[in-house]
Formats: C-alpha cells, sequence, structure tokens
C-alpha cells in the first residue's frame, strides 16, 4: 500500500511546503488554497471513528505554540519516521502582551504545518477536531485576528475553518485504544452511533458530536453539568459502562491543561494527554505525548517548552483555564 496520497510529481512542492513551515513561513492564500482542497479529499473520506494501527504517538493540544510543536517532533521522531495522532486545539491562545500588543500565538503556522504533512503522508498522520476547530470559537480566542494579521484579510480564516468540518472526531488505535478531543456524551452507546451521524458541519452548541469535542471526565459518578455550558462531565461509572459496551482498554483525550502533561482517571479507564508546555507561556506546566508501540505498550514522554527569542516575561500561576 502506498503511504502517499498525492501524485508524485506533486511531492516536490508539497515538501519545499513542509520546508517552509518548519521554519516557522506561513504559506500564500494561493498555496493555502491549493492544500486545503487536497486535504478536504482526504479528510473526507475518513471515519467519524477514524482506524489507526500502531506504532502510534498520541498528542493532545498544541494552541499555536509552534516552536513547541517543533519540539514535540524533536522529541518524538519526524513525521513520517514516527506516526502521530493529534486530538485537536491546534490553533487559538498563545499570550496577549498589552505593552508590546503582540500576540504570541503561531496558530497559522502550526495548522498549515499539520495540515501539509496530512496532505503529504496521509497514511501517518491523523488529525481530529478539537472544539477550537469552530468558525465561532476563533473568532473569540486569537486565530481569526492571527489570520486577519498575517493575511490582511479573513479569506485564508474562511478557508481553514471550512476544512475543520471535515475533520474526523475520533479515532480508535488497534481497536482498544479511543481517541478524542473531549469525552463521552449522554447521547451515545457505542461507537456506531459516532460513525453514524454526518459531522461535516460547524461544532453545534449541544448534542452528540457537541459532547465530543467539549465533555470531561469528572469524580462524581454518573453525567453532571459542564462548567464550560458545552458538554457534560462524566464519571467512572460512565467510562467504564463505555469501555465494556465497546470492548476498549482505554479513552484517550485531550482538552484539559494537566500540570505533568498527561493525567489518568477513572482507574486508568481515562487519560487526559496535553501538548502545549506552559500553556500560553505563562501555566508553567509539563507537556506530553503518548507512545503506542507494536505491542500496545505505553510510554509517555514529558517536554518542557523550546528555548524561543524574545518570549515574554513568564510568570508562574494557578492555572485558571477551562477551554
Ligand atoms: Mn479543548
Amino acid at each position: 500500500m502506498s503511504l502517499d496520497s498525492v501524485p508524485t510529481s506533486t511531492h516536490g512542492s508539497l515538501d519545499e511546503q513542509i520546508n517552509q513551515l518548519m521554519q516557522c513561513k506561513p504559506l500564500s492564500e494561493q498555496e493555502v488554497r491549493g492544500l486545503c482542497e487536497k486535504a478536504k479529499e482526504i479528510l473526507m473520506e475518513e471515519s467519524n471513528v477514524q482506524p489507526v494501527k500502531s506504532p502510534v504517538t498520541i498528542c493532545g493540544d498544541i494552541h499555536g505554540q509552534f516552536h513547541d510543536l517543533a519540539e514535540l517532533f524533536r522529541i518524538g521522531g519526524k513525521c513520517p519516521d514516527t506516526n502521530y495522532l493529534f486530538m485537536g486545539d491546534y490553533v487559538d491562545r498563545g499570550y496577549y502582551s498589552v505593552e508590546t500588543v503582540t500576540l504570541h500565538a503561531d496558530s497559522v503556522d502550526c495548522f498549515q504545518l499539520l495540515v501539509a504533512l496530512k496532505v503529504r503522508y496521509s497514511q501517518r498522520i491523523t488529525i481530529l477536531r478539537g472544539n477550537h476547530e469552530s468558525r465561532q470559537i476563533t473568532q473569540v480566542y486569537g486565530f481569526y485576528d492571527e489570520c486577519l494579521r498575517k493575511y490582511g484579510n479573513a479569506n485564508v480564516w474562511k478557508i481553514f475553518t471550512d476544512l475543520f468540518d471535515y475533520f474526523p472526531l475520533t479515532a480508535l488505535v488497534e481497536s482498544e485504544i479511543f481517541c478524542l478531543h473531549g469525552g463521552l456524551s449522554p447521547s451515545i452507546e457505542t461507537l456506531d452511533n459516532i460513525r453514524n451521524f454526518d459531522r461535516v458541519q460547524e461544532v453545534p452548541h449541544e448534542g452528540p458530536m457537541c459532547d465530543l469535542l467539549w465533555s470531561d471526565p469528572d469524580d462524581r459518578c454518573g453525567w453532571g453539568i459542564s462548567p464550560r455550558g458545552a458538554g457534560y462531565t462524566f464519571g467512572q461509572d460512565i467510562s467504564e459502562q463505555f469501555n465494556h459496551t465497546n470492548s476498549l482498554k482505554l479513552i484517550a483525550r485531550a482538552h484539559q491543561l494537566v500540570m505533568e502533561g498527561y493525567n489518568w482517571g477513572h482507574d486508568q479507564k481515562v487519560v487526559t494527554i496535553f501538548s502545549a508546555p506552559n500553556y500560553c507561556y505563562r501555566c508553567g506546566n509539563m507537556a506530553s505525548i503518548l507512545e503506542v508501540d507494536d505491542c500496545k505498550g505505553h510510554t509517555f514522554i514529558q517536554f518542557e517548552p523550546a528555548p524561543r527569542r524574545g518570549e515574554p516575561d513568564v510568570t508562574r500561576r494557578t492555572p485558571d483555564y477551562f477551554l
């Protein structure tokens, strides 16, 4: 089976684009348009529960921290030498300094790099949708403004947000690790329930698709109201039932800042993975990625922020982020 998704003749320019993106240099609007057209063709063939084989390295939130994404690839191995599964939230956030009026987020570059890798090595990288891959959320949390700043108009934001609609919602590693951005939904009992709905739309405000991207595990049993205002909280009893019904060993998800970069919950039925170190350049957290090897063994790799020039003063404080 070919690992490549596009004819050989176009690899040269794609490889050049990937090299350019690795240096944090965004593509032109025309290049973005072409890239997203190809990405759409690939993504629309993928399932709402996209099957993934091991070995694979599972990653959580990135949130526009480009130099930390580059560090992730240095530590985890380059794609396609290492297979990757990213669980959403590539865009938004960063650090806004009032004094210098500078937004320290490179969401555009992070997102373009991941999409370019997807087009170039479609069988080697899986990119799921997070709650920030949404028209509404990106207008509030920075990605829209960054697109305007870098391109002078909203065309590229429009192209990207149209592509978000095609991203798979969940993935299933070797039929036993269920991966998604947020968590479970009271409207979903089986993986077939997820396979059967039409995902190509803006993330709704409620319902099963919303819940998959917004929910969080909780210490309390049963379903609870989420403080985020979207999705639900779910207890260990819910995770155990879902894993049992679907013959799963583990739910791997992202969506919450965890200080060690990963955090077990629900008697190791659920793990949270967060891959943006020192989130927003001030939370002081470690990041991590989860390597699942050929024999389905698990290894967490933790990493710290990449050294960067012109970094704002870092203040460690208790995190108060919930998105
Ligand atoms: Mn999130």
